[in-house]
């Protein structure tokens, strides 16, 4: 499946309202991010499928691809556009087997060597990160500009810097070969979602032109 992964939303509820979330979801498409990942780690798989329908709603309506964090049934379930799989979920050949040639199937990768295995697998695209410490919940250490460089060379898929980004310090990443950015809090926690978006994607394809 095509897809365009230049601003990729990661999403988080965490201490949000469904309500509040949602519409905050809708804005991050009002502004133009280019994917979306749903990403639950405290909810039952009941409500991971209610919630993800809910935004699969949103993300049908702007004809962005919506990808399932960790689970490949909740993404079989909801017919969403792929899953996103990580050094201890589900291997990436056997999600890219269950969900079929059609959807996208991404890895987490922090060294050349996961990275080339992913794309041996078949993976679609590679987040590496984190780039820069990050607030949000996740078990992750940080990987050095020089090694996203090293994997955006080894790989010919679409690699992913996350971590830590937002619109101010993304200028390390400059003539890094990356084809977009994973962002949760710089979108999620932003009062205004859809400026936040705009002002981010802006300011990496600048980055990318120069
Ligand atoms: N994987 C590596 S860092 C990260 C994940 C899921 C979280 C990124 O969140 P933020 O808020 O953009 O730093
Ligand atoms: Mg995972």
């Amino acid at each position: 499946m095509n897809f365009d992964s230049t601003l990729y939303f990661i999403t988080d509820s965490t201490g949000l309202s469904e309500e509040e979330f949602l519409s905050r979801v809708k804005s991050a498409c009002e502004g133009g991010v280019t994917l979306i990942q749903i990403r639950e780690k405290e909810r039952s798989t009941r409500e991971y499928i209610s919630l993800t329908l809910k935004v699969r709603e949103i993300t049908k309506e702007y004809g962005i691809p919506l990808i399932v964090d960790d689970r490949v049934d909740v993404a079989m379930a909801t017919d969403a556009e792929g899953v996103h799989v990580g050094q201890s979920d589900m291997p990436v050949f056997m999600a890219k087997k269950l969900l079929g040639q059609n959807k996208i199937v991404g890895a987490t990768a922090k060294t050349v060597e996961q990275a080339k295995k992913a794309y041996n697998e078949g993976a679609d695209y590679l987040g590496v990160g984190a780039i820069y410490p990050t607030t949000t919940k996740v078990k992750t250490v940080l990987t050095s500009v020089d090694t996203l460089c090293d994997i955006v060379k080894a790989v010919p898929i679409k690699v992913n810097a996350i971590g830590g980004l937002n619109k101010d310090n993304i200028g390390v990443l400059k003539g890094s070969g990356i084809d977009g950015i994973c962002v949760v809090s710089a979108v999620m926690k932003s009062d205004d979602p859809e400026k936040a978006a705009r002002e981010l994607k802006q300011a990496f394809l600048s980055l990318k032109e120069d």
